[in-house]
């Protein structure tokens, strides 16, 4: 199976205030590795990945948009049509932190009220810095039928696991009928893989890359 085939594209979002980290985490995650001297992304940035899930080979399309306010009206016209977010504060940053209602707000409005959002609690290595506890944030995303992980884009703690789970979830509600990848914007597209499937009917070994084994 080419590299490149897959059963499932997903179209991702990162959002969150400036400086949380989303480009790092973005890095991390594509790279492997922390992205030294990380800069203020200027619009949007773009990156991709192919993942194994649930059994089946999906590939991200991850849009990292800019926190800071000046790029606001770029950043928003590329929530149209997103599957997924990750939703981003900074522990050690409470103002990034009482920011995220508006960004929730933006996100369910301009990309999709049925966007699967997990929320990320990054530079969790930062603990004698934290102004965020762990409990309120698990709240908030209760309150707010949110996914929550804590990250840290230094170590690469949950960052892969961030990425899986919401692709996991869309995955579940692709399944059960929740989510319908046929709607216009739903962000969702099905791939070679997918066709090849159903009409071979046999199970398919993939090798891809990023084998993540969820
Ligand atoms: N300690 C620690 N620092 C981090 C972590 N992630 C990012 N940083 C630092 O936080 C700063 C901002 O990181 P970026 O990834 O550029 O932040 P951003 O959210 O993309 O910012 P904008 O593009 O302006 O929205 C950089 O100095 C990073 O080195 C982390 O997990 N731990
Ligand atoms: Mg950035």
């Amino acid at each position: 199976m080419a590299s490149e085939s897959y059963d499932f594209l997903l179209k991702f979002l990162i959002i969150g205030s400036a400086g949380t980290g989303k480009s790092c985490l973005l890095h991390q995650f594509i790279e492997n590795k922390f992205k030294q001297d990380s800069s203020h992304t200027i619009g949007v940035e773009f990156g991709s990945k192919v993942i194994n899930c649930s059994n089946k080979t999906v590939k991200l399309q991850i849009w990292d948009t800019a926190g800071q306010e000046r790029f606001r009206s770029v950043t928003k016209s590329y929530y149209r049509g997103a599957a997924g977010a990750l939703l981003v504060y900074d522990i050690s940053n409470r103002d990034s932190y009482n920011a995220l209602g508006a960004w929730l707000t933006d996100a369910r409005t301009l990309a999709s009220p049925q966007i699967v959002i997990i929320l990320i609690g990054n530079k969790k290595d930062l603990e004698s810095e934290r102004e965020v506890t762990f409990l309120e944030a698990s709240r908030f995303a209760q309150e707010n039928e949110l996914m929550f992980l804590e990250t840290s884009a230094l170590s690469g703690e949950n960052v892969e696991e961030a990425f899986l789970r919401c692709s996991k979830n869309i995955l579940t509600r692709i399944e059960s009928g929740e989510l319908n990848p046929d709607r216009v914007g739903s962000g969702i597209q099905y791939g070679d893989g997918t066709i090849r499937k159903l009409s071979s009917n046999k199970p398919e070994v993939s090798s891809s890359d990023g084998n993540c084994g969820c």
